[in-house]
């Protein structure tokens, strides 16, 4: 558990878009040792979701929204240079081809993501955000990946998700190249729906469930 000082503090480093208090923070929770999962799943992870709450009841404005994401991209790098990289036995548990679906420019959550798939020893090609349909088949061709993944953090670009299934089957390429989906407004019953293979609700998730697909 992160003590409640540390979340009251990581809440005021997002709402008042302090950068280096936000990192000071993780560098203090690496200092003593602290999970650094549980501290941004309990600290800034809500802090930042009730930043996107108060702009969509239109109490906070866009140019807010941007600074307090920069103060997470930060949190995020932060810790992402403090974890571990690659799996203890030193192979590639398998290769990945991720990214946010064209249309959406959010990325926090899925550079996370491709944090803890480094950490737990996956191969990872990180398209970036904005990403075509058919640059996910074409990566996952040319690196003859195991598994794509896709972020969708926007209601109007989820069926871009289900766009990539579709893909995957013209392609024949469906069930040979598994797909794991995630992003705030993404489900369990999605990911069914689209005939996807997994669903991450969190990076930690993310990274069981793709080594659930790749021993298969
Ligand atoms: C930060 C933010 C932004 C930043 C993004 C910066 C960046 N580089 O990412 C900026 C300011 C640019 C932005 C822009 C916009 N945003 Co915005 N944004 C957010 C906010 C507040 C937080 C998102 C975030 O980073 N969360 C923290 C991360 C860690 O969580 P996460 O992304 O959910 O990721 C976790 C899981 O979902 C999962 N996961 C994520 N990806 C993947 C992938 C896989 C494969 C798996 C398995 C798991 C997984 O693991 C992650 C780690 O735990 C959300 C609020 C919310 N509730 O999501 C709104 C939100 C998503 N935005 C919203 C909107 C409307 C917009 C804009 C349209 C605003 C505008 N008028 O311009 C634009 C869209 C631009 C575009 N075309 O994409 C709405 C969407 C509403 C809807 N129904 O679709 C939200 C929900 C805010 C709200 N409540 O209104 N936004």
């Amino acid at each position: 558990m992160i003590d409640a000082r540390i979340i009251q503090e990581a809440h005021e480093a997002l709402f008042g878009f302090d950068q280096a208090g936000a990192v000071k923070i993780v560098q203090q929770a690496v200092a003593r040792q602290d999970n650094l999962l549980d501290l941004l799943n309990q600290a800034f992870i809500p802090a930042i979701n009730e930043i996107g709450e108060k702009f969509s009841m239109g109490e906070m404005f866009l140019p807010e929204l941007i600074q307090a994401a920069e103060v997470m991209k930060k949190v995020t790098a932060e810790v992402s240079a403090s974890l571990p990289k690659g799996s203890a036995a030193g192979q590639s548990h398998g290769t990945i081809v991720i990214g946010t679906v064209q249309g959406d420019i959010h990325d926090i959550g899925k550079t996370l993501v491709v944090t803890l798939l480094g950490v737990h020893g996956f191969t990872v090609h990180d398209l970036g955000r904005d990403i075509p349909t058919a640059s996910f088949l074409a990566k996952a061709r040319e690196t003859n990946a195991n598994l794509i993944g896709t972020s969708a953090l926007l209601t109007t670009t989820m069926p871009k998700q289900k766009e990539l299934e579709e893909a995957l089957k013209e392609a024949g390429l469906k069930g040979k190249v598994k797909t794991m989906v995630g992003g705030a407004p993404v489900t369990q019953r999605w990911a069914e729906r689209i005939g996807a293979d997994a669903f991450g609700e969190n990076a930690h998730e993310a990274a069981r469930k793709a080594l659930e697909l790749v021993s298969k």
